[in-house]
């Protein structure tokens, strides 16, 4: 049986083609995608594209951007098996991890790719990522898609997309999940990890979207140095909900009587405070060090191995529902989608 795939078109490199008569670099129309790629045609899928309007830099995303992504994914949601998502680079991480978290009972692949250098360049990886998106989000496996849930292709690696992060701005491999591993590696064949790959309970409950992100979010990345009046104006900033706090090594943060109290007083004014490493690798364990321990008696919650990129998408989430406190601290306390392993 043929897979039906939407490519929806968002932006970013991927989407450029160099002029011929001016040498520039043009939005390349990815509704004439046969006639640029003919060996689509060999894949056992049918493919339409929908293009955004207006396609965008992926540094210009923002949050409401994310909500209409969600939206049309939604309103096509039965028409078709799988979608693939072109996005730029540069915030790919975000707006991946954020529809992990807004597509609710998500039981079809969502796969996002993008690339490094133009579609219409003759060295593009953008070819080769399409392509195998594409493959991937119509593949099956006993009459199931092989990969249902929010992912990330690139430069062979395909990873669940709440635990990457943009690693280069050079390197044509730019992702990496550093915590998990791939969910697939792609050589002469496409190798899956099939139990690293998050499945259903269910496959075929209606497909929710959560449209409500909440801003009021902070990210706070220390470094020895920080001193106090600065690190108070960043904790009383007005309409702050929640920091994410990018510290030390296994979670650790000083532990001077005003750093802690700074945060304290923040925490008693019903901020939430989220710890998460700065390593790219590894994870927050806040029982190991005193310096991480102070931080855990103040109310300070574990990210565990989170990316700031989920870390961010999550809290946008979880405050966007609109819950009380203490659900809202519950959610916080367990992976939804996978984003982290405790
Ligand atoms: N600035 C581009 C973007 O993120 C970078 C890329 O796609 N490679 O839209």
């Amino acid at each position: 049986m043929r897979s039906s795939i939407l490519i929806i078109y968002t932006g970013g490199t991927i989407g450029m083609k160099t002029d011929a008569a001016t040498g520039a670099l043009v939005p390349f129309d990815f509704s004439g995608i046969y006639d640029e790629f003919p060996s689509l045609k060999r894949l056992n899928v049918d493919i339409e594209v929908l293009t955004m309007s207006p396609v965008i830099d992926s540094s210009n995303v923002a949050p409401s951007n994310w909500v209409t992504l969600a939206e049309l994914i939604r309103d096509n949601y039965d028409r078709y098996d799988g979608f693939v998502v072109l996005h730029g680079t540069d915030t790919m991480s975000y707006t991946a991890s954020a529809l992990s978290f807004m597509l609710e009972n998500l039981s079809k692949p969502v796969v996002f790719t993008g690339s490094q250098i133009p579609i219409g360049v003759l060295r593009t990886d953008g070819r080769e990522n399409l392509i195998t998106a594409i493959e991937i989000a119509g593949a099956r496996r006993d009459g199931r898609p092989v990969v249902p849930e929010v992912s990330l292709y690139f430069q062979n690696r395909l990873f669940r997309a709440n635990r990457t992060t943009k690693r280069s701005a050079e390197a044509l491999s730019a992702f990496r999940s550093y915590n998990y591993p791939p969910l697939a590696e792609v050589g002469v064949n496409i190798a899956y990890n099939y139990p690293a790959i998050l499945r259903p309970e269910t496959f075929g409950e209606p497909l929710r979207v959560a449209t409500r992100l909440a801003d009021g979010i902070e990210v706070i990345k220390l470094f020895p140095g920080l001193g106090e009046r600065v690190l108070r104006a960043m904790l009383s900033a007005p309409g702050l909900r929640a920091v994410v706090l990018e510290t030390f090594g296994a979670g650790n943060a000083p532990t001077s009587e005003w750093f802690i109290r700074t945060l304290q007083e923040a925490i008693d004014r019903g901020v939430i405070v989220l710890n998460i490493t700065q390593c790219g690798g590894g994870r927050v364990s806040m029982e190991l060090y005193e310096t991480g321990l102070r931080l855990q008696k103040s109310g300070v919650l574990c990210g565990y191995d989170m990316t700031t990129e989920a870390a961010v998408t999550k809290l946008m989430y979880t405050l966007g529902l609109g819950l009380p406190r203490q659900q809202t601290e519950e959610l916080l306390r367990r992976p939804l989608r996978g984003e982290f392993t405790a």
